[in-house]
């Protein structure tokens, strides 16, 4: 028999200030997240909070009402659009009952149900490692508290504690050296390919229409309805038409190409183990010749999502200006969703971007156009958007 599906219930702290139409996006992000880890969201809620509570986050008179509210409805899981530490997600795992996951957590998961290649496996394990190293500390103390032995030194379960630190940390060198060794093979086989040939990454939000495009511009790629839907990194050949100009006549008819390359998408708040673990996926955008920056340009958090996008290619070494900057271009996909007047506000707000809908092929004639431009050598100097540029402290 099947399994049933979990049931869960979200929460986000809503600090003062924190406006409530942003809150109730995290949410839905949130609730994205769960269905995409195959949990049912049966309730959102955002917790007004001023303070945090250290023990449980956000404090126990909130949380018990709520445990209580959701008690008869199958609720078993609550998921949190916070990081909490080890020890807060075993306080309010013993307060409300029911199983506890922070964000990170809930991420974690997705990608681990996700990670087909054994270095996407790898990955995601050295991540899972990294979380969960700080963590043992938390449900130690919660096993020393049932157990009444609080305040032994050097007792059972502190050498308990040991062992487990010193076999994650264990594990945690295997995985790196792994990873190292097959990083030497991508890298290897990024020395394989075809030379001369322009490679091309795909970057975006995750659930933009990345896989979409691939598919658009190579014939290949399984898009689907779900965050974090593409883990590894596909790369296929892309036709951009024949080397000839009908306007000046110039050109000698050869079919031209570039290779582009899918890989896995940002999302706010990424975890930084995640980041760090897959810093050789990573390395194909890094060492891309150029970027189509995919964004789904009918989604309400459009400028947030290009903000966290700008945000992660710095983290990961692509810096937006300067000699090391990679052409880029944004395609603001989806556009199929979008009236007229959204689409002219776009325009004015993204002059310099490509409108296009993946699944029927609109803009992607413009996009293998730019790509053209890249076979010779790079595209001209172009100026840069906001989103791209680090925040300025307000004055
Ligand atoms: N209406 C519409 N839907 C689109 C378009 N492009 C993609 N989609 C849909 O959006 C969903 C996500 O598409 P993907 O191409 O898998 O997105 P992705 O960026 O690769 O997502 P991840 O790999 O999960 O990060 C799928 O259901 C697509 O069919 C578009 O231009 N218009
Ligand atoms: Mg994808």
């Amino acid at each position: 028999m099947a399994e049933p599906t979990p049931r869960c219930l979200l929460i986000a702290r809503q600090a003062p200030g924190d406006r409530d139409d942003l809150t109730q996006d995290h949410l839905l992000e949130l609730a994205e997240l769960a269905r995409s880890c195959g949990f049912e969201v049966q309730a959102r809620r955002a917790l007004k909070r001023a303070e945090i509570a250290s023990k449980t986050f956000y404090g126990s008179g909130q949380l018990t009402a709520l445990a209580e509210e959701v008690a008869r409805q199958g609720v078993t899981h609550l998921i949190c659009d916070d990081e909490l530490r080890g020890s807060q997600v075993n306080a309010i795992e013993k307060l409300t009952g029911l199983i506890c996951l922070d964000r990170t957590g809930l991420i974690l998961s997705i990608f681990e149900q996700r990670a087909q290649s054994r270095e996407a496996k790898a990955q995601v394990e050295l991540a899972r490692c990294e979380y969960e190293l700080p963590r043992l500390k938390g449900a130690w103390t919660h096993l020393e508290r049932q157990g009444g032995g609080v305040g032994l030194r050097g007792g059972p379960g502190e050498t308990q504690i040991e062992v487990d630190r010193r076999m994650i940390r264990t594990r945690i060198s295997q995985l790196k050296r792994e990873l190292t060794h097959l990083e030497q093979v991508r890298e290897t086989q990024r020395l394989g390919r075809p030379k001369g040939l322009p490679r091309v990454a795909l970057v975006g939000y995750t659930n933009a229409g990345k896989t979409s495009l691939l598919k658009a511009l190579t014939g290949e790629g399984e898009p689907k309805d779900l965050l974090f839907a593409t883990l590894d990194t596909t790369t296929r050949k892309a036709w951009l038409g024949q080397d000839f100009d009908p306007e000046t006549g110039e050109g000698a008819l050869e079919p031209m190409h570039c290779l582009v390359a899918d890989t896995v998408g940002f999302i706010r708040k990424l975890p930084h183990q995640l980041v760090a673990a897959f810093r050789s996926t990573l390395g194909e955008v890094r060492t891309a010749d150029a970027l189509l920056v995919v964004a789904d340009a009918a989604h309400p958090d459009l400028e947030d999502h290009l903000k966290v996008v700008g945000a992660t290619l710095r983290e990961i070494g692509c810096e937006p200006e300067g000699v090391e900057a990679q052409p880029r271009l944004l395609v603001l996909n989806q556009v199929d969703r979008l009236h007229r007047p959204q689409k002219l506000d776009l325009k004015r707000r993204h002059p310099g971007a490509v409108q296009a809908c993946a699944t029927e092929g609109l803009g992607v004639d413009e996009i293998r156009l730019w790509l053209r431009e890249l076979v010779p050598g790079p595209p001209r100097p172009r100026a840069l958007e906001d989103w791209e540029l680090p925040e300025t402290a307000p004055s």
